[in-house]
């Protein structure tokens, strides 16, 4: 058969996903809507032949721990039986941005999976159909086949749970800087199993509701071009995450002290006319959403703040597709 290589940009949440209603089909408790970014994404290259005993998989530079290749297997298992073939495979992908950079990569590591495996298999999936088969792989991974602003929603059977792109006013020139910081001392565990437990917040119900009522809030803001009140809801829903994952058992806290610092400065910003926001994910990490013109002033603010490793700069990410360089 023929091999086929993709390219799936990462992708950070707006409005946050934190919980299933079914583990199995991986199908959200509630929508969400996230940024492709531009300047973090993976290659995947997948082939599938007869001259391959098992499955064979690799992660370049990097390495897949055992239970990450397990997942990889299981997902090409999935795509063997929508193609109805029993052929082994061979796997190879690469991250352009370092593990040690905090960024998740099962979002973009699933979409580029996904999309060169299912091509390599001969099937012709639409773009909804790829968002599904992403999902099922990893939640977030849905919203990196489509790319740009993303709304992935919510639903109660396998095929109507996807993610598409969502217009937003072009003249926000959005940005998004990833702040990253030195200290990931976080307990490792993996975002899967810290989900699982969000039911065990006592505020998890009420949170459930106000995250469907913020993607509202959020797409009205995109519609009427209002950046401030665009703003509001980034940051309640970072308020909104963290109050489930401090409140769940075990506790989760995620943020360190360098994480409030940049919250911190973000305020200090706003009070100075720069309307920058912020929001993290599962990590310590801090995602500045800002808009082209006030880059500088936000990168000027965060020099005061320590114990900050590294900024990387991004726009909006393309959706998920094939290229013609191949890894192997
Ligand atoms: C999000 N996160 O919306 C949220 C915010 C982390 C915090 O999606 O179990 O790795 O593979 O479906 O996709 C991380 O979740 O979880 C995530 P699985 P995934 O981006």
């Amino acid at each position: 058969m023929t091999k086929i290589t993709a390219k799936a940009h990462s992708n950070i949440a707006l409005v946050k996903y934190w919980g299933k209603k079914d583990d199995g089909l991986r199908l959200p408790a509630n929508s969400s809507v996230a940024i492709a970014l531009d300047e973090a994404y993976t290659l995947t290259t997948v082939d599938f032949d007869e001259s391959y005993k098992e499955d064979e998989v690799q992660l370049l530079g990097q390495g897949f721990e055992d239970d990450e290749v397990e997942k990889v297997k299981k997902h090409l298992d999935s795509v063997r039986k929508l193609a109805s073939i029993q052929t082994k495979a061979k796997v190879v992908s690469q991250n352009n941005f370092p593990k040690s950079a905090g960024m998740a990569s099962s979002a973009s590591g699933f979409a580029a999976l996904s999309m060169a495996a299912a091509n390599a298999a001969g099937l012709q999936l639409s773009e909804r159909e790829m968002s599904v088969l992403a999902r099922n792989g990893s939640g977030s991974a849905s919203r990196s086949i489509p790319g740009g602003v993303s709304v992935w929603h919510t639903a109660d059977d396998d095929l109507s749970s996807y993610a598409e792109q969502i217009p937003y006013p072009p003249e926000w020139d959005i940005k998004v800087l990833l702040v990253m910081a030195e200290d990931t001392s976080a307990k490792k565990v993996s975002t899967t199993e810290a989900m699982a437990m969000a039911a065990t917040s006592p505020y998890y119900q009420g949170a459930v509701l106000e995250a469907e009522k913020n993607i509202l809030s959020l797409r009205e803001a995109m519609v009427s071009g209002d950046w401030k009140a665009f703003g509001k809801v980034i940051e309640d829903e970072c308020y909104r995450l963290h109050s489930v994952c401090m409140t769940q058992t075990p506790n989760i806290l995620y943020w360190r002290g360098v994480t409030i610092e940049v919250f911190q400065a973000m305020y200090r910003l706003r009070d100075q006319g720069v309307e920058a926001f912020f929001t993290v994910d599962a990590g310590p990490h801090v995602h500045i959403v800002c808009q082209g013109k006030d880059i500088e002033a936000v990168k000027q603010s965060l020099k005061s703040v320590g114990g900050i490793k590294t900024v990387i700069e991004c726009g909006i990410g393309e959706g998920a597709k094939l290229v013609s360089d191949h890894l192997f």
